[in-house]
């Protein structure tokens, strides 16, 4: 499959000329998930889970990279520049490299999954950790972006929503139809705020094309999952030090905090918050019981549909189609899977100890 912006061309600002930085990222696997709808109670739902991770650097962000990346080389940028809890700087050093731009990202020191500062540095960015949270990179960011004139490709940038949008459309797709709730992890709030765009687009789109009824007209709720440490938009105001293992939506202050909540209200769905303990136990189910690794943020969506299902929140709805987002890679992050009590048996190498092994 090419890429999303050859994919989706005619809703993306391209010209024939644009030059086109791409991995082929995009048409990633939706994947049936009966046993995560067994646990929630739901025995007979269709719960669906789109593996982001899926995408060439392992995240959903590059959706949103393959876009502002293509800008900036057409606008002749000098270079690109990013804060991030790890993935975007993955996804902008991978991109970067790709289109012949030099790089620069800003991360947390101690608080980036291993996975994500090994491919910043391969991919051969600048790699610059700062002693704060991602909310202090950001503003170092943006004071570097406007000195040095380099491009910011964080989800500020508008081709970076404007790509990830076409998640949605892939979605409707294969459905062809719109799920009745999607689950997703929220920080910056960006993604919840690109598919809820999406949506909108599609559904605009397809209402004005008489080839492409519109089967089910309903759009999707959108349900998106704070940390409970890190829900400065649950709360109603920012978290000034937010903590949770999900290193990756540990944001105090969102960028997208009015997307998130318009993408809620407008659909009748929720922003709400969803403990370390939950997103963890959701993880190992992901792995455990469907086979699926992602990393413990994505896993903040499962946690908060598991939750949701268990509450009566699906008691009146007929059929529903349900979509998680699972957005980033478990390989991202793989130290986590070893903090708990792994077990992992060693032997010597003989023909004794394999048997005892079996015994019992
Ligand atoms: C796996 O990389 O913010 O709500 O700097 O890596 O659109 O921010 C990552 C966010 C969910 C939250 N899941 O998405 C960054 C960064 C994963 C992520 C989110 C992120 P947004």
């Amino acid at each position: 499959m090419p890429g999303i912006i050859e994919r989706y061309r005619e809703f993306l600002p391209v010209g024939p000329k644009t030059p086109i930085v791409t991995l082929n990222e995009g048409s990633t696997p939706l994947v049936r998930a009966d046993r995560v709808a067994a646990l929630a109670g739901l025995p007979r739902a269709s719960v669906y889970l789109k593996l982001e991770g899926s995408n060439p650097t392992g995240s959903f962000k590059d959706r949103g990279m393959t876009l502002a990346m293509t800008k900036a080389l057409e606008g002749g940028a000098r270079g690109v520049i990013c804060a991030s809890t790890g993935n975007t700087a993955a996804s902008a050093a991978a991109y970067a490299a790709r289109a012949g731009l030099p790089c620069h990202v800003f991360l947390p020191d101690g608080a980036v999954a291993l996975g994500k500062l090994s491919q910043a540095v391969v991919y051969g960015a600048r790699v610059i950790t700062v002693k704060g949270n991602f909310d202090a990179c950001f503003k170092l960011v943006r004071e570097a972006a406007q000195e040095y004139s380099l491009t910011i490709v964080n989800s500020s940038n508008p081709y970076r929503l404007e790509g990830q949008k076409t998640a949605a459309f892939e979605i409707w797709e294969e459905f062809k139809r719109f799920p009745t709730h999607q689950f997703m992890p929220v920080g910056n709030a960006g993604n919840i705020t690109a598919y809820w765009r999406g949506y909108k687009e599609f559904f605009k789109f397809n209402s004005v094309n008489s080839q492409l009824a519109i089967r089910n007209s309903q759009l999707p709720m959108m349900m998106g999952y704070q940390a409970r440490g890190a829900a400065p938009i649950v709360l109603g105001k920012p978290v000034k030090n937010p903590q949770t293992i999900a290193t990756a939506i540990r944001i105090g202050n969102p960028v997208s905090w009015q997307g998130a909540l318009g993408a809620s209200e407008e659909s009748e769905g929720v922003i709400a918050a969803v403990s370390d303990a939950q997103i963890l136990s959701a993880y190992r189910l992901l792995a455990s019981k469907e086979g699926v690794f992602c990393e413990p943020s994505s896993a903040a969506g499962v946690a908060g549909f598991l939750t949701f299902a268990r509450q009566g929140g699906f008691r009146k709805i007929q059929n529903p189609r349900i979509v998680c987002i699972l957005t980033g890679h478990g390989l991202k992050d793989p130290d986590t899977p070893l903090k708990s009590k792994a077990i992992i048996t060693t032997i010597n190498a003989d023909g004794r100890s394999l048997k005892k092994i079996f015994q019992r």
